[in-house]
């Protein structure tokens, strides 16, 4: 199965798409698979958070639209961190339009992003629009890449299992561009070709005022199936982020080496 397989392995797959590789070679590379949220409210925070957790992490997962503040400088700078610290940059922007309105959000996006992350809600369409701005420009195919949401983490929300079997269809559809799907449970992803980037995690906390739900890193990797987990508030907003993004790094990493090893 999936979760039993190693990075190493699923990324020799036929058909492991070259997004897809040069993610599970970074986490190899980096012995990470956290993906720190950096959920800031100014450009100066963001770069400031991002130089502490750089070293421990396999992307970087931003809201830009919340960061006050984001010039096309601090954009430089996050991509010099990028290229310095080895991590790739996903912009959580849930795009959710028709193609042609995803197609001019993500122009701009793709210009600094590596990945970006949509709701499949308007089907098969957006992923094709998504594509085009890729496709145009041959130094962008092979660097960019989708994470679709197949299921939220939060209470409450009005995702079906209708609706996550044909998100999965979607992606299937779209494996040159689509690198794994957002989800909360080990049985939603078919192929060990794709990535399972699973948000909710924390050591310290269950749930918050608004809904979200937590596990921690270990019931995350072993029993729900996560390749990579996104940590936001439990290192961004403790005291030491430099030190709560190797502690979750090496508890998330250890982890999956037991998964893959018995
Ligand atoms: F798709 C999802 C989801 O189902 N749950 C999430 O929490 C995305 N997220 C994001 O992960 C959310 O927008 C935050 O950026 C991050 C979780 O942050 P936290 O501080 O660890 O709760």
């Amino acid at each position: 199965s999936r979760t039993k397989m190693g990075f190493n392995e699923r990324s020799e797959l036929l058909e492991t798409s070259k997004i897809t590789q040069k993610i599970f070679k970074l986490t190899l590379e980096k012995k990470s698979n956290l993906c720190v949220a950096v959920d800031v409210d100014t450009a100066d925070k963001l770069l400031d958070i991002t130089e502490k957790v750089g070293p421990y992490i396999c992307i970087l997962k931003t809201h830009i639209d919340a960061i006050s503040g984001v010039t096309e400088a601090t954009l430089n700078s996050l991509k010099l961190m990028a290229k310095q610290y080895n991590f790739l940059i996903m912009e959580d922007r849930k795009m959710a339009d028709i193609g042609n309105t995803v197609k001019l959000q993500y122009n701009k996006i793709v210009k600094w992003a590596d990945l970006v992350t949509v709701h499949s809600i308007s089907g098969g369409m957006m992923l094709k629009g998504l594509q085009e701005v890729i496709n145009e420009d041959k130094d962008l195919l092979g660097n960019r890449g989708v994470f679709i949401i197949a299921e939220l983490s939060c209470d409450g929300n009005l995702i079906s299992q209708q609706y996550i079997k044909e998100t999965v269809k979607i992606s299937e559809e779209y494996k040159d561009i689509v690198v794994g799907l957002v989800c909360q449970s080990d049985d939603v992803i078919p192929s060990p070709s794709l990535i399972q980037l699973t948000p909710g995690v924390n050591m310290k906390n269950s749930e918050d005022s608004l809904g979200q739900k937590y596990q921690n890193p270990s019931d995350v990797i072993l029993t729900k199936g996560a390749d990579i987990a996104v940590v936001g508030r439990g290192i961004v907003q403790d005291d030491n982020p430099a030190e709560a993004a190797k502690l979750y790094k090496e508890w998330l990493w250890n982890t999956y080496i037991e998964r893959v090893s018995n």
